[in-house]
This record gives C-alpha cells, sequence and structure tokens, in this order.
C-alpha cells in the first residue's frame, strides 16, 4: 500500500509584483463621517470627494472617523489630494485602535499623499479604521484596494500552520507587506501546505522583488524544521535545493 506523507512548509513568497487592478468608480462625495471610534461611518472602496470643510465654528478643524471592512489578501491604499490652500491628514487604525499608517499632504508642499495597509489571514473580517482631519471641501480621498491575494486564493494565506494555504506542485504567486512601501501591513509571513508520496522530492524556488530578500523554511509533519534557506541579499532567488 502506497503511503502518503503529509508535509507542510512555511513559505515567505512574492514574484513579480503585478496585476494590481483597484475598483474603478465614479467620483462620489463623502459621507459625513463620525466623531470617534464608536461613531465612524461604514464606507466602501470608492473615488471619494469632500462635500464640506471638516471645520466647526465652535472647535477648529476637526477629525472625522470611518471604517472600512478589507478582506484579507487585500491591501486598503488610500491616495488623497488636498485642494487649494488645505491640508489634508489621514490616519488608518487597526481593529485595536492603533495606529498603523499616517500620511499628510498639502497643497503647497506635497500634494498628494498615499497610505496603505495589508491585513492578513488572521485579521479576518474586522474593519479597518480611517480618521481624516482638517480637509477641505474638494478635497479627494480615493479609497480602494489592491488584490494581492495568494497563490490563486481569494484570501491571505496564513501566519501560522494551522492556517496555512493548501496548495499543489505549480508556479504561484505570492505577496507579503514588505512589497509594499514602507512594509506596512500585518500580513508578514505566508504558510503553505503541500502533500507529496513517499520518493516525492519537494523543491521551493522563490524569486522575489528586485528590492527585498526572502527566507524559506520547511516543516515536516512533525513540525520540525527540516531545510531553512535566507536570500543572502535583495533580490536572491531563493532555493531549497
Ligand atoms: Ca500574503
Amino acid at each position: 500500500m502506497k503511503k502518503v506523507n503529509k508535509i507542510s512548509i512555511l513559505v515567505l513568497i512574492g514574484m513579480l509584483m503585478v496585476g494590481e487592478v483597484g475598483m474603478v468608480s465614479a467620483q462620489q462625495t463623502l459621507p459625513d463621517g463620525g466623531n470617534s471610534f464608536e461613531t465612524a461611518v461604514a464606507i466602501q472602496s470608492g473615488n471619494y470627494v469632500l462635500g464640506h470643510d471638516m471645520y466647526s465654528y465652535e472647535e477648529g478643524w476637526v477629525h472625522e472617523y470611518f471604517k472600512i471592512a478589507v478582506k484579507p489578501g487585500r491591501v486598503l491604499k488610500i491616495d488623497f489630494a488636498p485642494v487649494e490652500d488645505a491640508t489634508s491628514e489621514v490616519i488608518i487604525f487597526n481593529k485595536d485602535r492603533v495606529k498603523v499608517g499616517h500620511e499628510e499632504a498639502w497643497y503647497h508642499f506635497r500634494q498628494r499623499g498615499s497610505v496603505y495597509w495589508a491585513p492578513n489571514f488572521e485579521y479576518g473580517e474586522n474593519p479597518l479604521y480611517i480618521k481624516i482631519y482638517g480637509s477641505t471641501a474638494g478635497s479627494k480621498f480615493d479609497i480602494l484596494f489592491e488584490d494581492h491575494y495568494d497563490a490563486g486564493s481569494q484570501t491571505d494565506a496564513g501566519d501560522t500552520i494551522e492556517n496555512a494555504l493548501s496548495i499543489s506542485p505549480g508556479q504561484y504567486e505570492g505577496y507579503i507587506a514588505r512589497d509594499l512601501p514602507e512594509e506596512v501591513g500585518a500580513d508578514r509571513l505566508d504558510s503553505y501546505k503541500i502533500s507529496l508520496k513517499r520518493g516525492d522530492v519537494l523543491s521551493v524556488k522563490i524569486t522575489p522583488p528586485s528590492d527585498v530578500t526572502r527566507a524559506v523554511r520547511i516543516f515536516d509533519p512533525d513540525r520540525t524544521i527540516v531545510n531553512e534557506q535566507e536570500g543572502p541579499n535583495p533580490g536572491a532567488i531563493v532555493k531549497t535545493s
């Protein structure tokens, strides 16, 4: 009888950066945000323009809070541009209300800002919070998703052996947050599992983007590391055999 050994591999994988497609939609007016995390207003991705000044006579310039659900494997990307003489400040918070992204833009100095964050598999369906400060009517906010799904799935490969993504032999594209500007996101590690038959030899080759390094660890069914390789320099291809 043929015995089948299941071997779990844990891989940090990143190949060519291609196919980043944001959702394209008509420009719409950003709804009024809440004044706290508790009253954050749920929004969808879209190309928004601010219809009012974030200013009140009593309080001066104010913050407004929004929240948005981002599927693991997608990256939230906010590009924004203040209108003349104005400033825009955009901050992203995770579900624990910890600041994970922050960018400012001033019309006369740096006219556009971009801020990103990539949730991981373990982040689940929790929303990200967006806080916008002191913007003026007419300022633009493109709040969009980029698909960074791993290995042809519709999700992020998990961080743990338990949440490893099942794959079969082949060539795949995967992403981790290190591929993003400033490496922002919880998507720090991707794990995959693959079933092998007795006598099969597993080899893993990882081609990273040219400016980052990659490391790979292979675990046997007892979750013991049986092979470990790390690229010596950015862009180096990593092979396990
Ligand atoms: Ca990933």
